[in-house]
Formats: C-alpha cells, structure tokens, sequence
C-alpha cells in the first residue's frame, strides 16, 4: 500500500479488502461514497481495473438509432419522450432506419444500439421487421436493441410472456441487450423519477430472462437526482447478486443525469467530483464486472478521459447521432470519430483497443476503408400521427 496516500481513515480497511481482492459490503460502498478523498478512492478503483484490463481502454465504432420518441411513460426524469401529437414527435419509417444503419455501415460499425419510446400504437411486429430487416441488410452487425422496459412494454402490447417476448427477439436478431432503463432500483425513487415504468425487481428479472435464454446485457445506473447514496449501493449490490448468478452482463455504465429539458429541471447537475467517485465505487463494488464504462457522451470526453484513471475501461463509441442526452441539455457533441476516441485514450496513458459489443477485439486490417459520417440535419422524419399499427 506504499504507493497509497490515504487522509480518511475510515477507507483504511476498505483498501486492505481492495488490495486482498475481498468482496466489499454494503456498508463499505456507503464509505467510499461519503468519502471525500476522491485521491484514495481512485487509486483504488484503478488498482482493480489494471488487474483487470492493464492499460487496455476499450472503444467501439457504433451508432445510435432511436426509432421514435413517442413514449406513454412520461417520465420525469426524461427530455426525450413525446405525445404522439406533440411538436417534435417523430417515428421513423423502416426505410428510414436501413438508411440510417447503411450511413453507420458507411463509418464502420460494428454495432447498432437500438432504444426508443413505449410508442401507443406501434405492434410488437414493428420492431421484429426492423431487426430482422437489419439482419437481413448487415448480417455482419451486432444489433444491441431493446432495454428491459421496451422488453416489458412488448410483452404486455403482444399478451406473451417475458421469455417468449425474449425469444422472439432473439429469433428475429437481437444479439444484445443495452442497460437502459434501470435507472435507480429503489421504489421509492422510481415513484418520484420514473412511477409508470417497470419496477427495479422487474428490471432484474428481465435482465436473468435474457441471460436465461443466451441474450447478454448491459445494466446502467442512472445517478445525480433524487437517490441517497444509500439507494446508489443497494443498486449495485443489486446488480452484482444478479452478476452472481447468470454472469449475463457484459458492462456497467454510470449515467450522469441531465436535468435540462426535463421535470426535474430544478435539480442542479451532478458535479464532476461526484462523477468520478461513482465509477470508482462501481468498479470496486461491482467485482463481478468485467466492464466499466465511461460514457462520454453524458460525462463530457473530459472527464470521460480522467474516468480512465478512476476505474473505467471503456469510453463506448463513435455514437454519430445522439438524442436522449441532448434532449436533455447535454452539450456534448453526438460524435467522436475513432481518431479523436483514440487521441483521447492515449492522452490518457491508456492503449486504445477497438472492441465490438462483446469485447472481441476488431482487426481493421482486412476492412474496407471507412467514411466520416455525414453533416446530420433534422432527418426525414414520419409524424407519428400519419402511421397506422
Ligand atoms: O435509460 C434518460 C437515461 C438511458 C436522461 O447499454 C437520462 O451500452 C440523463 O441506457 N439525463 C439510456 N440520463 C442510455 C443508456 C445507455 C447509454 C450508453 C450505453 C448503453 C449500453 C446504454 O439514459 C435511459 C435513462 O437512464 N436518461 N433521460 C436524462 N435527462
């Protein structure tokens, strides 16, 4: 522990559990959140994560397509859905959707990560054409589609089970789940942030069906609002039972919560301190994950890049086209191309290693050369109230 300077006592016994590879409690994820010796903190986390990963910082080429932000949830915390007739509402036209996975193929990605809005009208058959359309136009491409509340929204819509919901997502092409949704576990929170979407137990059970029939996912939290740090530790504790039965998730990803545009917009914004020290205390608490991301479309690539030395491995992808972020107030430009992705990891002392969805690396060498993404307008959108289910 010599390369360690620690000025709270309390993290004393929490790094000698660290630096013993012990499982920490729930008592001790609590400490290292109250803590202030962010210092400490970070080195432990990064202790872990060069066990881990080395110098390796993962990144993917990747881009978002957010079919329609026409939801029913009306969440508080959330900028991004609309009622089918409000301005700004849009739904996309499969063929619109292929145009915009054949403009991602164009930069090279290796994967599509599909999320929209719990559309009123849209049947369960919309979204099985589209991934199966996609499979059929880019087989080569790792569709990461659907979190765990559209999962659920299906299943209710179609009157079949979570698990035949599942499998018929995976039949037509799903290969991934991303780890939306899950936003903070605790009902109390979900009451005042999120109160008509599924339940944290209901997440969870999701997520152990997905893993259950060989769909991988992602888990995310959802931090900076309402949550006492208390309910933030019993997230992860959460995750990680989960973690230790299936071992079906593939990474974690803090999201910093963007108030502007939303319900809760009197809330101030989390600080990058605060930031910093939630990766960290994911990467030590969650010790059955192999992945900690650093999103850097909600964290800023700034601090994205600081979060590589605070136990993150991974910054994500090129995204290209970002909305539920920048509906949100986010200031963040929607796309780094892998050169500025790369720039910034090395800056960091870090190697940067192309990955695709699941941590394979990719070889570039035998690819077709790739193209910048084009300047993006406001797309050809379909009123959402001109389309019949
Ligand atoms: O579920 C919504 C969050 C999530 C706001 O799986 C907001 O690889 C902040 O899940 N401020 C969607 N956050 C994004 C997401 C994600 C992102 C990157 C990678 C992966 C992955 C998943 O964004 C939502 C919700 O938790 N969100 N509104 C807001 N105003």
């Amino acid at each position: 522990m010599s390369d360690l300077q620690i000025t709270d006592a309390r993290l004393r016994p929490i790094a000698q559990k660290v630096l013993a590879s012990e499982r920490l409690s729930p008592e001790d994820g609590l400490t290292l959140f109250q803590s202030h010796d962010l210092l400490a903190v970070g080195w432990l986390a990064n202790h872990v994560r060069e066990k881990r990963h080395g110098d390796i910082c993962y990144f993917n080429v990747n881009r978002h397509i957010n079919p329609t932000n026409v939801c029913v949830a009306h969440c508080k915390l959330c900028a991004f859905g609309r009622s089918p007739d409000s301005p700004g509402a849009y739904t996309f036209a499969l063929e619109e959707i292929y145009a915009r996975a054949a403009e991602g193929i164009a930069e090279g990605a290796t994967e599509f990560h599909i999320v929209g809005g719990l559309h009123p009208d849209l049947p369960f058959d919309y979204y099985l054409d589209m991934i199966r359309g996609l499979k059929q136009r880019f087989p080569q491409i790792h569709l990461k589609a659907f979190t765990a509340v559209e999962v659920h929204y299906y299943a209710r819509i179609s009157k079949l089970s979570l698990k035949d919901t599942l499998l018929k997502m995976k039949e037509a092409g799903v290969d991934s789940l991303p780890g939306g949704g899950a936003e903070i576990f605790h009902p109390r929170v979900r009451k005042i942030i999120c109160d008509h979407k599924v339940s944290g137990q209901m997440w969870l059970q999701i997520a152990r069906t997905a893993h259950e029939i060989g769909l991988r996912s992602n888990a995310t939290m959802l931090f900076g609002h309402v949550e006492t740090l208390e309910e933030r530790v019993d997230h992860l504790v959460k995750l990680r039972e989960t973690q230790d039965k299936t071992h079906g998730f593939v990474a974690f990803i803090p999201l910093e919560f963007h108030p502007a545009n939303t319900a809760l917009s009197h809330i101030p914004k989390p600080t990058g301190m605060d930031a910093l020290k939630t990766i960290a205390v994911s990467r030590l608490m969650l010790d059955n994950f192999d992945h900690i991301k650093a999103y850097w479309i909600m964290l800023t690539p700034r601090i994205a890049q600081i979060a590589l030395g605070f136990g993150a491995n991974d910054l994500d992808g090129t995204v290209v086209e970002e909305k539920i972020y920048h509906d949100a107030g986010a200031t963040t430009p929607e796309h780094l191309t892998r050169v500025e992705l790369e720039r910034l990891i090395r800056a960091a002392g870090r190697v940067p290693v192309e990955r695709d969805t699941l941590y394979n690396r990719i070889d570039r060498s035998n690819m077709p050369p790739v193209a910048p993404p084009p300047a993006r307008g406001t797309g050809s959108f379909v009123p959402a109230s001109s389309l019949t289910a």
